[in-house]
């Protein structure tokens, strides 16, 4: 048998920052003079920073200069930044806690794969961080999901063959990254959105040790 490794994704399997986001890309929308709302941000999951705001200027029919682009994204940043700031152990996911700690505990190697810049320091407010095995974020790819970088580098850095590799995602972006990377996908979320993953669950409290030891045994 080899070894098998798991790859999480943080927003939307970890912890629920996508409500955070949202808060700050609706008071920038506003700002510029449109609404932005819960549906639409549904297609900023799983997506980089600058993509969401091009797709969120887009929902607006608003055109910018990039030097204001820049200007806006800092903002948001910041923004998102005091909501996360409030953040704290209580908002984990409903399991994940305990399968991260069981992992820990069985030696099952596990690594973060998110899109976030911000992904230390969320998981460092849930003291969380110092668990992971390995970090993959924002900062250390090239390409965002649906490109499979960011999963290839975290198997890689825990030393697995990407097809030991299980990777678990809420976004559509982040299972085609898996599959393409020739990794194991659990989707959590929506059937419709997250079609082809290996399987799909409708949130964290279906991702239960006893789910996950079967498919690494
Ligand atoms: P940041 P994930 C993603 O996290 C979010 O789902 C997405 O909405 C966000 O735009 C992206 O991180 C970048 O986040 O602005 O913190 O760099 O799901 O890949 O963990
Ligand atoms: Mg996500």
């Amino acid at each position: 048998m080899s070894k098998k490794a798991i790859i999480f994704d943080l927003d939307g399997v970890i912890v629920d920052t996508a409500k955070y986001h949202y808060l700050a890309w609706r008071e920038l929308a506003i700002q510029l003079g449109f609404d932005f709302t819960e549906a639409q941000n549904e297609q900023l999951k799983g997506v980089s920073r600058v993509r969401s705001l091009e797709i969120l200027l887009d929902l607006g029919n608003v055109s910018l200069e990039e030097e204001e682009k820049t200007k806006l994204l800092i903002e948001k940043n910041n923004q998102y930044l005091e909501y996360i700031a409030e953040m704290d152990h209580s908002e984990i996911l409903p399991g994940i806690d305990d399968l991260l700690h069981y992992l820990k505990l069985n030696k099952v190697p596990f690594s973060l794969g998110s899109a976030s810049k911000n992904a230390r320091l969320i998981l460092e407010t849930l003291e969380l961080l110092d668990l992971f095995d390995a970090i993959v974020d924002g900062n250390d790819v090239s390409t965002a999901k649906p490109d499979p970088e960011v999963f290839l580098i975290a198997a890689q850095k825990l030393g697995v063959d990407p097809e030991n590799c299980i990777v678990i995602e809420d976004a559509q972006a982040g299972i085609e990254a898996a599959n393409k990377a020739n990794m194991l996908s659990i989707g959590i979320g929506d059937e419709k959105v997250l079609q082809d993953a290996n399987y799909i669950l409708n949130d964290t409290s279906e991702l239960t040790i006893d789910f996950i030891q079967k498919l690494i045994d």
